[in-house]
């Protein structure tokens, strides 16, 4: 990819579109485009047609989505569901019609049935019954996946989807309630700090099993798989391994410095007891994710403490 070549970052201020501008930014991409939500809503199929056909980008990287942690996901579910199907459906078919090269649609590790094998490979896609705390998003983001696989098919275009594993890292959503897992208790846990507290409540039992991928990594994968020239249709993006929510309790305990106790909310759910990605598809593409777990949250932590919006 030629590094003039237009590219059009739809989420550019989320946390994956904004590492993904980072990534490119940095390594001299110098015709990437993108618009606020206030500027194009993506939702309107009018809006979204006129300005592809004005922009007419060669790459397109759908980064843009409704997204929320397991509390969320059930409160909001309609707006999950409405939200990514429109979003995803305008983006695609407008990107068939302007004649970009190659899209990327961004996926989750929640499409997978509930119990499925694990490791999970892509095969494993709709051979199961879905978690129920985010049905709704995964029924839109399989719609999404099975749109760029239609669309490949019917119209020889080159259109990825591409699932992720639970990501995290700078620019996340840090609200206590609404942001998933991670940035949750790191922002609890450094207020529990910060205020003394003697406790701090983790949802649910702390045994269900996650895999924590750093969006930098993944904006690297990102890029991988614009450049490559064999794409495949599906593939999985992770780290290849998973710990317990317990696990990261404890994790963020160390590092954040915090010297109270951990107490689990068996009130609140557990979602899937586990969704370790097999990554073996994109391994042998030629590529593998660097951060550890340890590095990236320190990392995140940092980023964290320095925004204006941390609790001090
Ligand atoms: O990250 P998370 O919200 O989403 O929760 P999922 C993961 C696990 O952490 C669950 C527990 O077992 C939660 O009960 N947990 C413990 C917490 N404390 C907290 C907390 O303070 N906040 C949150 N949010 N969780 C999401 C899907 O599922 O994964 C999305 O709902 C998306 O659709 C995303 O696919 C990647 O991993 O369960």
């Amino acid at each position: 990819m030629e590094k003039d070549a237009k590219i059009y970052i739809a989420g550019h201020r989320g946390l994956v579109g904004s590492a993904l501008l980072r990534k490119l930014e940095r390594e001299g991409y110098s015709n990437i485009i993108y618009r606020s939500s206030a500027e194009l809503d993506l939702r309107r199929q009018e809006r979204v047609e006129s300005f592809l056909k004005l922009a007419r980008p060669e790459y397109v990287v759908l980064a843009a989505a409704k997204v929320g942690g397991i509390e969320a996901n059930q409160r909001y579910s309609a707006d999950f569901l409405y939200d990514n199907l429109m979003i995803q459906t305008n983006v695609i078919d407008s990107a068939y019609r302007n004649g970009v090269k190659k899209l990327l649609f961004m996926g989750s590790s929640c499409i997978y049935p509930k119990y499925a094998r694990q490791p999970i490979k892509e095969e494993y896609l709709l051979s199961g019954k879905l978690e129920s705390t985010n049905e709704a998003y995964a029924i839109a983001k399989i719609a999404g996946l099975k749109m760029c696989q239609h669309y490949n098919q019917q119209y020889g275009t080159c259109f990825i989807a591409v699932m992720p594993s639970n990501l995290y890292g700078p620019g996340d959503n840090f609200d206590p309630d609404r942001s998933h897992v991670l940035p949750a208790l790191l922002r609890k846990i450094h207020q529990a700090k910060v205020e003394n507290q003697k406790e701090v409540v983790v949802w649910g039992s702390g045994t269900p099993r996650r895999e924590f991928l750093h969006v930098d990594d993944l904006a690297e994968a990102l890029l991988f798989l614009i450049k490559i020239g064999h794409s495949p249709q599906l593939v999985n993006i992770g780290v290849g391994k998973d710990i317990t929510i317990r696990e990261l309790a404890m994790m963020l305990k160390e590092i954040v410095g915090f010297k109270g106790g951990i107490v689990y909310d068996r009130t609140k759910p557990d979602g899937t007891p586990r969704k370790l990605l097999d990554i073996s598809r994109v391994k042998h593409l030629g590529w593998q994710a660097k951060i550890s777990l340890e590095q990236g949250i320190k990392q995140t932590y940092q980023s964290y403490l320095a925004s204006s919006r941390v609790f001090k």
